[in-house]
């Protein structure tokens, strides 16, 4: 069990809690942000990459003869050359998956569309384009597999011949009694899912500038890497470079929700292409680049029993989940292990098993994505409580009501070992029903059928867990060297009296130098402004831990507790060398208004004289003291790694966010509008409401474009259809409904200041506007089996059912 951390005492004048405008807004709208795009080197070359055209083939040849002869091509590098001078990535799954052999440009066959089979550095990016096209490469295609399913068919063609099989992964979770609960059911409701295939297209895509200097044996890369110190193992092997001489900056960060973390080999590229022409070498991905050969998010089937009781208890679920993770595990098979962060949901039910089986097939790799492998196990629950509700003819908000965990049973042990630290489910659901008029909408409801007018009330609450436990992968393997989490912050005082911080956890545009300043502007009595906080990251400057960065909602939770530490051990020193020069105990020191304070006397210096005698004015501190005022400090939470049963606590806090979608479909073109949308949140006690409301508000905007506009779709050759934003629908403003929310605020037990993470936001719009549709399609008989809905899918779905014309029931 984790400690329980002391909750501070709220008091008037804290600046935590404060919705204060982000610090970094005025650079970020104003165009002065500076993005990796943005560097420019001086004799810097122009990469281009070649890509495969087809989803699965043999390389019988490549000539880059022409291409080299064109003038300003500098240098190509190619497969065969690439399996010289590198060694495949590190791979996290265990024996024989871990064979498969991952290069940062395919050796020998391609095994997607978009896979990097070249690349070419010239002097402008025109010209380094144009040379991909005089690059002959000869192909023999071979049978390629899409669907996961079929993928592991004897007869499916085997992606990764050093791996002889498409399973990366298998593995049973089996908890309670789930064969005894199918028994003594009254019903067992039963459904398959398909959960589809989407990412989280970040403004900025991926890019990198590597440059190797020649006189310090140093290797500086530039890049929009959202975990970059965790690469460093990837980039290190992969290279056979020493990562003690490997500096890792990146700026501003244009979004990454998760996609950014897979972007190492693309970072191995450009590195190899600079160490090979002894110059700087920048790659901008493109968008069509980065839609088919970025990373997509996991694409899941699910097969379910759920048994049940007459009343809507929920006694268990059975599930057989097949997971496509696209042709190579470049942070799979981890999303096979994640989704047991939230195994029971918010429900109560204590027998669960799980088979799940993570695929490889002939498509773009995965990766994280914004509510990583944790969203499609919870639509499919989410899902399956309405489908339950219907079968049993209940109202889907008392099935609700009947399962969830109680505020009373936290801090709850889930049947998997996870500790939820507190909240109020059935709260959140009262709430969300009385912002959408619950009631009302009903009535409007059964009014509008009889008229053809169809209202659809979807809800959804899910749990999104933040700050991760890395042990989760030592259920794949113990071998793998990961486990816990841990964050490094840095706090210095200059002689000036001023307040500089240093966090190691690379911001993408989540607003770190706010809240950071607050939460440090608190324990030293100032106000922000007069805290700055270093923008960006720069692993030569900035403090790290090798699991800094922003990703698992983890960086208001970990910085926080990295910057307590460090200001605890900074106004330890301050509190001694006051108490020295103002004759007093240091017990008695208290820091107000950026003075310092004997609160016996009531005699006081300002915080800039203490920080000048520790500095420059160094006869004047107490014998023997070490001069500066600097602290670097690292925290971890207490985690474990999996017992014997993978039962472990896999994330620190769960915060959980119920949302509640109302649609109008028109019966007879199956269009269909959002109409109402409210959000009721917990994410414990907030650094900053602003902040956490615009969080509110992106993830909403994620989760209704993936449930309603984005999806790769693949035709039956291996391309993908939807490689532009002409095809892959990203909503717009107008697209997305105004979002009514009301926040909760139920501490965390156990993270620093009670805060909870809040930014990945668990894809509740995925569950809450599936489940509206389906119950705007109640008069049809139809039952939603999909994630992603959209008007010609719908229409299908009703004339396949009533081939003429629409007949409501
Ligand atoms: N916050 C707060 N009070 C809390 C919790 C958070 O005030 N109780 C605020 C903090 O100020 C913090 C922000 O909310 O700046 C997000 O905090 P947190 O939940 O800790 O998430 P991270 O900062 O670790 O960011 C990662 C998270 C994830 S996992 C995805 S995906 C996502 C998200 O952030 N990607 C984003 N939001 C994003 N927002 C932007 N603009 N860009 C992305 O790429």
């Amino acid at each position: 069990m984790a400690t329980v951390t002391e909750l501070v005492k709220p008091e008037a004048k804290l600046w935590m809690g404060q919705p204060m405008k982000r610090k970094e807004d005025p650079r970020l709208i104003s165009g002065l942000g500076r993005y990796v795009d943005d560097v420019k080197l001086t004799g810097m070359l122009y990469m281009a990459i070649l890509r495969s055209p087809y989803a699965h083939a043999k390389i019988k040849s490549l000539d880059t003869t022409k291409a080299e002869k064109l003038p300003g091509v500098v240098a190509i590098l190619t497969g065969a050359e690439v399996a010289k001078l590198t060694d495949p990535f590190l791979q996290i799954s265990p024996k024989p998956a871990s064979n498969l052999k991952d290069y940062c440009l395919a050796v020998g066959k391609v095994h997607f569309v978009g896979e990097p089979v070249a690349a070419v550095a010239a002097e402008s990016r025109a010209v380094a384009e144009d040379a991909l096209e005089l690059i002959e490469v000869e192909y023999e295609q071979l049978e390629h597999v899409l669907d996961a399913v079929k993928a592991l068919g004897h007869d499916a063609p085997i992606i990764h011949d050093e791996v002889g099989s498409n399973l990366v992964f298998h593995g049973t979770w089996d908890y309670g009694e789930i064969d005894e609960a199918i028994q003594n059911a009254d019903k067992v409701v039963k459904a398959k899912l398909h959960f589809h295939r989407f990412s989280s297209t970040p403004i900025e895509t991926n890019g990198v500038i590597a440059h190797m200097d020649r006189f310090t044996g140093f290797l500086t890369i530039y890049c929009n890497n959202q975990m970059p110190m965790f690469c460093v193992p990837w980039l290190s092997f992969g290279l056979r470079f020493p990562s003690n001489k490997m500096r890792f900056i990146t700026g501003d960060i244009g979004g990454g929700f998760g996609t950014k973390i897979i972007s190492y080999p693309y970072m191995a590229l450009t590195c190899l292409m600079a160490i090979k022409t002894k110059r700087p070498v920048k790659w901008t991905e493109d968008r069509k680049e980065h839609l088919i050969g970025a990373n997509h998010g996991n694409e899941r089937t699910f097969e379910v029993e759920a048994p049940v009781k007459n009343d809507g208890t929920i006694l268990g679920l059975k599930v057989s989940a097949y997971d496509d993770c696209g042709a190579y595990t470049r942070y799979e098979p981890a999303g096979a292990t994640i989704w047991a962060q939230v195994t029971p949901g918010c429900y109560r039910f204590q027998n669960f098993k799980m088979d799940f089986y993570q695929v490889v097939t002939n498509k773009c790799p995965v990766g994280p994505n914004r509510g990583y492998s944790r969203m499609q196990h919870l639509w499919m629950i989410e899902r399956m409580v309405d489908i339950i509700a219907k079968e049993l003819n209940l109202d889907p908000t008392e099935v609700r009501l009947r399962n969830y965990i109680r505020s009373d049973e936290m801090p709850y042990v889930t049947p998997s070992g996870g500790i939820y630290d507190g909240g109020n489910y059935a709260e959140s659901l009262h709430r969300v029903m009385k912002i959408i008029d619950y009631d009302g909408l009903r009535e409007e409801q059964r009014e509008g059928r009889k008229k053809g007018k169809l209202i659809g009330i979807g809800f959804s609450t899910v749990i999104d867990s933040g700050t991760n436990n890395f042990g989760q992968v030592k259920i794949l393997t113990d071998d793998n060297p990961f486990s816990g989490n841990s964050e490094a912050a840095r706090v210095m005082i200059d002689g000036l009296g001023q307040i500089q911080v240093g966090l190691g956890t690379v911001p993408q545009g989540q607003g770190h130098e706010t809240f950071a300043s607050q939460i440090v502007a608190d324990q030293f009595g100032v106000t922000p402004d007069k805290v700055t906080v270093l923008a960006g990251f720069d692993s030569a400057i900035n403090p790290f831990s090798h699991q800094s960065g922003s990703y698992a909602s983890r960086s208001a939770v970990m910085g926080t507790g990295a910057l307590l530490e460090a200001t605890k051990k900074l106004k330890d020193k301050v509190s001694e060398i006051a108490a020295h020069l103002l004759k007093t105990r240091k017990e008695n020191i208290e820091f107000q208004n950026g003075n310092v304070v004997d609160k016996t006397t009531e005699k006081e210096m300002p915080l800039w004289q203490v920080a000048n005698a520790a500095w420059v004015n160094n006869t004047l501190l107490p014998k023997g003291m070490e001069p500066g005022l600097v602290a670097l400090s690292f925290w971890r939470p207490d985690f474990t790694t999996p017992d014997e049963k993978w039962r472990l606590n896999q994330t620190l806090t769960y915060s959980y966010q119920t949302h509640a979608a109302v649609v109008e479909l028109d019966p007879e073109t199956a269009k269909f509008k959002l109409v109402r949308y409210a959000i009721v949140d917990d994410c414990g006690r907030q650094i900053n409401p602003m902040i956490v409301e615009g969080q509110i508000h992106g993830a909403a905007a994620h989760g209704i474009g993936a449930a309603m506009f984005e999806n790769f779709e693949y035709d039956n050759d291996g391309q993908l259809l939807s490689s532009t934003f002409v095809d892959y629908l990203v909503p717009s403003a107008i697209d997305v409904p105004n979002v009514l929310t009301s926040p909760i605020e139920t501490p965390s037990l156990f993270a620093p200041l009670g805060i909870r993470g809040v930014g990945e936001g668990g894809g509740s719009p995925l569950g809450a506007v599936s489940n509206a549709v389906d119950d705007a399609l109640v008069p049809f008989g139809i039952t939603v089996t999909d994630s992603h809905q959209n008007p010609q899918l719908i229409y299908r779905m009703i004339r396949e059912k009533y081939p003429s014309t629409w007949q409501a029931h």
